[in-house]
């Protein structure tokens, strides 16, 4: 395994690159000591980067086939493979993830997605169709697809590997070129990879990563940047809303995935064992930085002191430490200033007239990890529908549990939200759990499950969740231009449609 860098630099047109001077730290949430550097693009360096990747999509990327460039991804997954080792010590380091979790989920899906990507451009269809002319001579239409160009990349910091290249890889599997600024928070990995595509020959300036902040910094410069052509962007609602202005100038495309506050229903039938695998997960994991976190739990009546219950005991088992310790299986918030900020909304809770189950506060911790963001999974009762803390995002391990006594009912709290990412349903009746899928208005339902998606499927969200779908087709949708080219054939040359 290689030492972890103690320089971030950003990665322009095949080399790594100081940028504006200024520097700014790279702090470990698990200790909150400074760990590296990581040295800030301005405004030239992200010219730079653009530039870069224009001329990688005018010149040598655009003059590989199509075999040849899904060659080149699936190579890039392979090589993150290899060097699993050093992806996950850098994504621990940023983020303070238990080392089983970036293991089984964040490093393997940030292959995966080069692979699951290259794969599909292989095999994606094209349309087609013949037509008679007014003039009674055959027709055909047949689409074709053109890179975007140059496709701006804005990642936030939950799952940083994963959610950057679940963006990098469809978008350079469609002939794009990228230029990724990934959160402040989480550079590691995203300058890691760069190492990773010179080593697997990827040409000069099809990925580039700028490091610093959004407004006045690299993501401010990089969104209103008049030669990006596209903008996909996954964080917070607030920040999604300022760059779709800042993209309307230059009339960008933009894919937007944000914020959620999503429920689980789970209804009296349930089977509680499932439920609590599931709900446990989707409330604790990553600390409750997950887009995708159940923050609302709804239960019919007759299971609601059981779901309270077996949550409280859950949340017990849950022990924060060190991410190698293998009898830990919480890590800290990512920051002292996201701490702040769940803190803000337990006071508020309890000053909504909440009742706090469990947690509520910040563990005590050995002093070695005393500096780190740390904080004790919660569940409340008792709220109403329209209090702030079940309907604001909190981003947190931490959810509100409210009693419904009929479908109709759930269905309604589920839907009662400014939000419309994901939801669960449990249930052992296949006819409610379609029933309410249906009715649901968001992006991704799961039953009896939380969090499997193939990578294949529709992602994203509608109302404050987002703008737009990715995952499998979709994603070449939207990292793609079509062209419908019409041909007026000589009669004969094909039959006519
Ligand atoms: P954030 O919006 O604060 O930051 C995301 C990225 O945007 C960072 O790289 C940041 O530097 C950059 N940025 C901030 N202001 C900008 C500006 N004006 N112009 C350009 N770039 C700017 O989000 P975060 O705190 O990093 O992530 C947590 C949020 O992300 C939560 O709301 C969570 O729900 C959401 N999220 C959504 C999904 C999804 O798929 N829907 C996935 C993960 C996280
Ligand atoms: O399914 C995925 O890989 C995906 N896009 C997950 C998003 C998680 C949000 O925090």
């Amino acid at each position: 395994m290689t030492e972890p860098a103690s320089q971030l630099l950003n990665f322009i047109d095949g080399a790594y690159r100081v940028g504006s001077g200024k520097w700014f730290p790279d702090v470990n949430p698990v200790t909150g000591a400074t760990i590296a550097q990581v040295s800030e693009a301005g405004r030239a360096d992200v010219d730079a980067a653009v530039r870069a990747a224009r001329a990688a999509l005018d010149g040598p990327w655009s003059r590989l086939t199509l075999p040849q460039r899904a060659d080149m991804l699936a190579a890039v997954a392979a090589a993150i493979d290899v060097r699993k080792a050093d992806f996950l010590a850098a994504e621990i380091a940023d983020t303070g993830k238990p080392e089983h979790l970036a293991s089984h989920l964040d490093i393997p899906r940030g292959a995966a997605n080069f692979r699951v990507f290259a794969d599909m451009v292989r095999n994606v269809p094209t349309e087609c169709f013949t037509m008679t002319t007014p003039d009674g001579k055959p027709g055909l239409n047949y689409a074709l697809r053109r890179p975007k160009g140059v496709v701006a990349v804005i990642c936030p910091w939950n799952l940083p590997l994963l959610l950057m290249t679940w963006k990098v890889a469809p978008a350079l599997a469609c002939g794009n070129t990228v230029v990724v600024k990934p959160s402040e928070e989480t550079p590691a990995t995203a300058t890691l990879l760069g190492e990773v595509m010179n080593a697997v020959g990827v040409p000069r300036g099809v990925y580039n990563v700028v490091h610093g902040f959004g407004p006045d910094s690299a993501g401010e410069f990089l969104t209103t940047h008049p030669d990006v052509n596209a903008i996909t962007f996954t964080g917070e609602t607030r920040t999604g809303a300022a760059i779709i202005k800042a993209a309307a100038d230059d009339i960008k495309a933009v894919s937007m995935e944000l914020g959620g506050k999503n429920p689980a229903l789970i209804f009296a039938d349930a089977n509680l064992d499932v439920v609590m695998a599931g709900l446990v997960r989707s409330v604790f994991e990553n600390t409750g930085q997950v887009c995708l976190g159940t923050e609302r739990v709804y239960v019919q009546r007759p299971l609601f002191d059981a779901v309270v219950g077996r949550l409280q005991a859950a949340a017990a088992t849950m022990r924060p430490g060190d991410p190698y310790d293998h009898a830990a299986n919480l890590g800290p918030l990512i920051s002292k200033e996201h701490q702040q900020k769940v803190l803000s909304y337990y006071a508020l809770a309890r000053d909504e007239g909440a009742q706090t189950m469990c947690g509520g506060g910040i563990p005590a911790m050995p002093a070695a990890l005393a500096g780190g963001s740390w904080i004790e999974p919660t569940v409340w009762t008792g709220l109403p529908q329209t209090a702030r803390v079940v309907q604001e995002e909190i981003f947190g391990p931490c959810c509100h549990v409210m009693p419904f006594d009929t479908e109709e009912e759930a269905v309604r709290l589920a839907n009662d939200t400014r939000y419309g990412l994901a939801a669960s349903v449990y249930t052992r009746d296949l006819s409610c759990a379609h029933r309410v899928a249906a009715r649901l208005k968001v992006g991704v339902v799961w039953v009896n499950s939380w969090f499997l998606r193939d990578l294949r499927t529709a992602f994203g969200g509608s109302g404050r969740s987002g703008i737009g779908r990715e995952g499998g087709v979709h994603s070449l949708e939207f990292y793609s231009e079509l062209s419908n080219v019409c041909v007026k054939l000589d009669p004969g040359t094909v039959p006519a449609g």
